[in-house]
């Protein structure tokens, strides 16, 4: 018998999801977190995969910058804190596949479609890393970037990413501050040393501003985004914030931020900066940045290279699997 037979017609299953809707959004207002189990929106659980696959595919593809410089670091110390850092990246790409997962998609299905093109990465993982002053440009940089966007994703709505949020913020921290260091460092030594680091400032000052995204009137997903608290503040909201908190520690560095229209302006009690050349930012994120094709070719080749040891891992979990399984039952 169908729904209409029995004299129920649609608008009661209407009412009925508006009716679970707006619970939803109730609870979402009132800062209680939404854990696997719970009733959730098909769009939030949707926008959710879309940003935490991204986020995840970030981080796998933002240990290939400076995973090229591990052979290459300048000292036995730098190469074990670069080393112990580009792990730290794997570590936090497993924490956000993980949170994904909850929502019901699986992580061979996310990787696939990072390899295929159809799920994006950060856009500032496809330009070069020139000189080891680009590797402290990036933890200075891209990590206090990431930082300044995590610690407001601490507070998103969705309990399994937040938590994720918090471990990742820690650590992301200490990789933000040996990048701050390797600059110090730098700018501490010979004029070409710190003409090294200027020029790294150069190169990653924009692409830097650009990690937040597109400026909030172009931005697609925000206002859903933030009405459903998956995120907490804007992308320019952000952005200026990452403007106004770098650019005493450039100064402190001694370094000059690339950027004619910077100024301290009282009256906003913020840093006014120049214009983002945006057409640079759609080239990168529609595939046409410096290093789109190298990333994605490395992170594909690795993927192929290392099936056979996910199948012998597989393969040996199971067994270990119905070993215990046959002991359980013998007891
Ligand atoms: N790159 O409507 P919106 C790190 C896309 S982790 C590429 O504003 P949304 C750690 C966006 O996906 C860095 N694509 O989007 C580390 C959307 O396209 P779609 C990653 C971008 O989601 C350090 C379209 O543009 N962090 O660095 C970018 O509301 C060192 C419209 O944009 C996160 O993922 C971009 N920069 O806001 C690792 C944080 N910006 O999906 C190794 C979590 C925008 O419709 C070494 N994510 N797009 O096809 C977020 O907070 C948000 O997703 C934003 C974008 C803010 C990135």
């Amino acid at each position: 018998m169908s729904y209409e037979d029995a004299g129920v017609t649609h608008s009661v299953f209407a009412d009925d999801l508006a009716g679970r809707e707006a619970a939803f959004q109730a609870k979402i207002d009132a800062g209680i977190a939404i854990e696997p189990q719970d009733w959730m929106a098909e769009g939030y659980r949707k926008m959710l995969i879309r940003q935490i696959s991204q986020h995840a595919h970030s981080e796998i593809i933002g240990q290939l910058p400076e995973g090229g410089w591990i052979t290459r670091a300048p000292s036995l110390e730098r190469k074990a804190i670069l080393l112990a850092k580009v792990q730290d990246e794997a570590g936090h790409g497993l924490y956000l596949y993980g949170a994904a997962e909850t929502l019901g998609v699986s992580r061979e299905q996310l990787i696939a479609e990072l390899h295929d093109g159809k799920s994006k990465y950060s856009s500032i993982f496809n330009y070069p890393v020139l000189t080891w002053a680009d590797v402290g440009a990036i933890g200075w940089l891209v990590d206090g970037a990431a930082i300044i966007n995590q610690t407001s994703l601490c507070r998103c709505s969705y309990g399994p990413y937040a938590r994720a949020m918090v471990r990742i913020c820690k650590e992301e921290s200490f990789h933000q501050r040996q990048g701050y260091d390797v600059m110090w460092r730098l700018c501490q030594g010979t004029e070409k040393q710190k003409a090294m680091a200027q020029e790294a400032l150069d190169r990653w000052w924009w692409p830097c501003l650009m990690m937040f995204g597109p400026a909030d009137a172009d931005s697609v997903h925000s206002m859903q985004s933030m009405a459903w608290k998956i995120k907490i503040h804007s992308n320019d909201a952000l952005r200026q914030r990452m403007v106004d908190q770098t650019v005493p520690q450039a100064e402190y560095l001694g370094l000059r931020v690339p950027d004619p229209d910077l100024r301290w302006n009282p009256a906003r009690d913020h840093y006014d900066f120049g214009a983002i050349d945006w057409h640079e930012f759609h080239r990168v994120i529609a595939g046409e940045g410096p290093c789109n094709h190298e990333r994605l070719a490395t992170r594909v080749r690795a993927a192929e290279e290392g099936a056979w040891f996910r199948e012998a891992l597989a393969a040996y979990a199971e067994k270990q699997s119905g070993a215990e399984c046959r002991n359980e039952v013998k007891r």
